[in-house]
């Protein structure tokens, strides 16, 4: 029995890469007077590593930029991202970043049927309280029961820390869950927490390595506004609803 779906935010519930993550990172650069320009091929690049402080040290590594010395990197990295995450929450504000199709509907259905729901991300918490806040208003922040992530545990997606710690916030074994992820990281770290997961794929992550996810699909959909299907069983609806991530989530089809 479904008992709880447990959403990726980035590229899941809503596209924020190209359009937020990347602006923001870019306008944080700037104001640090730094020459750094994230397009956006390099930024799909840079995914690979979730993490904003992250991508950034991957970014410095492996493309040598230009940056100024510093006594501690650690600290100026996360001052950095501290900035980016400022610029980013004021996009939000701004309205910049609408809900993935079918996102809404499926919250509404999901709360009307009893089913928790819980986020399990890789990026900062005020990053999604901002969110959510800016699509849905601020009650939204209340209709998940566990808003799991960010800094709070070591290692990020793929591991699979973040879905651990949601699962034992929620006191639920990984068959009575569902987890709604965009791309090849996010499956990873699903997976290794045992829960079984559903893609809605993007254009940064279309070519990802969606191995061991039940189902991969163009979006939620709504009704009017057919999915595309990838891989994984047909919905009996033209979109995602409730009845069919339980199906996707008995054990005997999450062991296929
Ligand atoms: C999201 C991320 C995050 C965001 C930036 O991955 O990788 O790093 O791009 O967020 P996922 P921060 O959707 O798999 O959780 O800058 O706040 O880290
Ligand atoms: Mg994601």
């Amino acid at each position: 029995m479904l008992k709880a779906i447990l959403f990726d935010v980035d590229g899941t519930m809503a596209e924020t890469e190209r359009d937020g993550h990347r602006v923001a990172f870019n306008l944080a650069f700037r104001d640090a007077g730094l020459d750094w320009d994230w397009d956006v091929a390099l930024y799909g690049e840079l995914l690979a590593v979730t993490g904003g402080k992250e991508r950034i040290r991957h970014f410095i590594d492996q493309h040598n930029p230009a940056y100024p010395t510093v006594a501690d990197e650690a600290r100026w990295i996360a001052g950095l991202h501290k900035a980016k995450t400022a610029h980013y929450l004021r996009l939000l504000a701004e309205g910049e970043i609408p809900l993935r199709p079918g996102v809404i509907r499926l919250l509404n259905e999901a709360r009307s049927k009893g089913i928790r729901l819980a986020i399990s991300t890789t990026t900062t918490p005020e990053n999604v309280t901002g969110l959510l806040e800016a699509t849905l208003g601020k009650e939204s922040i209340d209709w998940f029961e566990v808003i799991a992530a960010g800094d709070v545990v070591p290692a990020k997606k793929p591991a699979g820390d973040i879905y651990v710690y949601a699962l034992e916030a929620l006191k639920l074994e990984p068959h009575e869950c569902i987890a709604l992820e965009d791309s090849g990281n996010g499956v990873k770290s699903a997976l290794a927490a045992g829960i079984p997961v559903l893609v809605t794929d993007n254009a940064y992550t279309h070519a990802d390595d969606f191995s061991g996810a039940v189902s991969v699909i163009s979006d939620l959909g709504e009704p009017g506004q057919p999915i595309t299907l990838r891989h994984g069983p047909a919905p009996t609806a033209s979109f995602i609803d409730c009845a069919y991530l339980a199906e996707l989530s008995t054990p005997m089809r999450a062991a296929t």
